[in-house]
């Protein structure tokens, strides 16, 4: 390719790829991340050092290698778009200064969102509650952070999440915070959920009409939460929101490898069966109670005037060839 990305940028693509940094804010930040170290290599010799369309095109390679590692979580492309779009200069050197720049504004602002929304959160919370989690989402795991810090006493039941067990990074970050935790596998949800006040969960992607987009079994818990009368939140600040399903496209729902859920002797063994392992699904806005975001909670079936607020009705892509 003509413009090969840098290094770091490499780098952190195949880590998100391999999910060695995954969780949709965290994929955001690390992107983000990159593109400013991608700046600051492309000002750092070579043709890209003295040519403002070379380093621009760098900057685009760059963007497309880490906009193609995993398809879901729109934080991604939301924190491409960010900092592309605050790229401006006539030489490279102011480029390379735009750059790492809005890098450093996006990545705190997701972590000033994150408090913020924790807040919110917590305020849903009270004193002596139960909580539900589903998977590792660091949205979800401020509000309850906060409620704690509000003086709340808070216990936990935590989902291991199959296959790939990230209610262990959970589980491990609420008995850090100082929350009793009780493990279960994900087939016991429904049976927990009659000692539990509140589910809260994260999300990858909301779609227009509230569907929030969140590790798969979310839409089933959030049935089986309305079944037994518990509510439910989805924690997701606002570069979660997918700006494209306002002009009807939807959310592609990552398929990953089999592998994750059936090791090598088994396949063998078990033979010509399909093995399917989708990493996410869609909660129909019904079935969520409220979306919490750093401007406060909405119902889900309103979001759409916040997306059209913050978005606009066009997502541009500014990393295109
Ligand atoms: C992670 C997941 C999380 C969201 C939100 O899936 O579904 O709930 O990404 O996380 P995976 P956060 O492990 O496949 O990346 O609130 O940290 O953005």
């Amino acid at each position: 390719p003509e413009h090969e990305p840098a290094v770091p940028v490499r780098e952190t693509a195949e880590e998100i790829a391999t999910m060695e940094i995954r969780g949709a804010a965290t994929i955001a930040s690390a992107a983000a991340e990159a593109l400013a170290e991608q700046a600051r290599a492309a000002a750092d010799g070579g043709p890209t050092a003295s040519d403002p369309a070379a380093f621009r095109a760098s900057m685009r390679a760059a963007a497309r290698t880490l906009r193609e590692t995993r398809p879901t979580a729109v934080s991604l492309p939301n924190a491409l778009r960010y900092v592309l779009q605050r790229m401006e200069g006539d030489d490279v050197d102011r480029l390379r200064r735009s750059v790492v720049d809005a890098s450093g504004a996006f990545v705190r602002q997701l972590d000033r969102a994150q408090e913020d929304l924790g807040r919110v959160g917590a305020n849903r919370l009270a004193d002596g509650d139960t909580v539900m989690t589903h998977c590792h989402s660091t949205d979800a795991l401020a509000c309850i952070e906060a409620a704690v810090d509000q003086g709340k006493s808070i216990s936990a039941v935590v989902k291991e999440t199959r296959p790939r067990q990230q209610g262990h990074i959970t589980a491990e970050a609420l008995r850090d915070a100082g929350v009793p935790v009780t493990l279960i596998v994900d087939s016991a949800a429904r049976r927990y959920l009659d000692e539990v006040d509140h589910v809260v969960v994260g999300a990858d992607s909301i779609a227009a009409d509230g569907g929030v987009i969140n590790k798969i079994g979310t839409s089933g818990l959030a049935v089986n939460a309305r079944e037994r009368g518990v509510p439910i939140m989805t924690a997701a600040q606002t570069i979660k929101l997918h700006p494209e399903t306002l002009t009807g496209h939807t959310v592609e729902i990552e398929m990953r490898d089999e592998t994750e859920v059936i090791d090598p002797e088994a396949r063998e063994e078990i033979g010509e069966v399909a093995v399917e392992n989708p990493a996410f699904d869609v909660t129909p806005p019904r079935y969520m109670d409220a979306i919490v975001t750093e401007q406060g909670q909405f119902p889900p079936e309103s979001i759409v005037t916040l997306m059209r607020e913050l978005f606009g009705e066009g997502a541009a892509e500014p990393w295109a060839e």
